[in-house]
């Protein structure tokens, strides 16, 4: 299936390959992108337990098209920006967790479309920026509710305010990024971690994805009776039984620290 000529979808095994393809342009995303990222994520094929989202060429994401930042009226404006929330909500809220494989410029709408992704692995060519501020306009694609809950929003407002520019690092520090690796080596780590994610119970990944972030966003008495209504529901799948039973009768991997 090839939802655009600038994505590119591949399985590998259970894991989905889903590729930003317009180097020419650094991936800079038109509508037309945007919303082939929505059908792509809201109808990944049966069998799909994970996902790796990644850029072909030099850079993850430009961010928006900014050459079809036309003259939009507030109405139409508006509806732009419901547009990206719509297609990063399928990425964030699909049916598998995504890890977004970094490289090069990780900026505007780039951030935002890696916000929402659950885990990012980014190489040391990596560097991220929210230029919004400088280019006279704002964050449209979330980035104002996702960004925060990575970094604060004493961050992302410096960011904003003064076009500061962080490199691999500093993001990783930040806590942009979960995972740093050697330039050139973020797709394969991302792989790696999606072929593991995609060994999980599904309803144990599809609660972390789903569950996490809401009860992030509830009370903590909320939060609590969210926790144990879906440890109640993903503790009752068969699947989880015999996992339990499994690491009981020593069939089972022990934790165990990195070598
Ligand atoms: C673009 C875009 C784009 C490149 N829209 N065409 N985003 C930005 O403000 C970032 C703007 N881009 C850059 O700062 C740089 O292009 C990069 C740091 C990403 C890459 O630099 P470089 O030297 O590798 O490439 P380049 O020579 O700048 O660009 C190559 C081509 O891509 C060139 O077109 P060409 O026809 O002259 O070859 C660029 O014009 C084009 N290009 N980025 C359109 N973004 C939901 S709201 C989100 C709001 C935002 O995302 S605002 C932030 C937008």
């Amino acid at each position: 299936m090839t939802p655009h000529q600038d994505l590119s979808l591949e399985l590998q095994g259970p894991v989905a390959v889903v590729r930003l393809n317009r180097p020419a342009k650094r991936n800079a995303l038109g509508d037309a992108l945007v919303l082939a990222l929505r059908d792509t994520f809201q109808n990944l094929p049966d069998g799909v337990r994970a996902a790796v989202l990644a850029g072909q060429g030099e850079h993850f994401c430009a961010g928006l098209d900014l050459s079809e930042l036309k003259e939009r009226d507030a109405g139409a404006g508006l509806q732009h920006s419901r547009m990206w929330h719509v297609a990063l909500d399928a990425v964030q809220f699909g049916p598998v967790p995504v890890v977004a494989a970094l490289h090069g410029a990780v900026v505007g709408g780039g951030l935002e479309l890696a916000s929402a992704c659950h885990i990012r692995v980014a190489d040391e060519s990596t560097f991220y920026a929210l230029p919004e501020g400088s280019r006279g306009i704002f964050v449209g694609g979330g980035g104002s509710v996702r960004i925060p809950r990575l970094i604060g929003v004493a961050r992302m407002t410096d960011m904003m305010l003064t076009g500061r520019v962080y490199d691999a690092a500093e993001g990783e520090r930040a806590g942009l990024a979960q995972y740093r690796v050697p330039q050139g080596q973020a797709f394969d780590r991302a792989l790696e971690l999606a072929r593991r994610i995609a060994e999980n119970a599904p309803l144990t990944n599809y609660a972390l994805m789903h569950a996490l972030p809401r009860i992030a966003d509830q009370s903590a008495d909320h939060g609590l009776l969210t926790e144990a209504l879906m440890s109640a529901i993903v503790q009752s799948a068969p699947e989880a039984k015999e996992r339990v039973r499994a690491f009981l009768d020593g069939r089972a991997a022990k934790v165990a620290k990195a070598p």
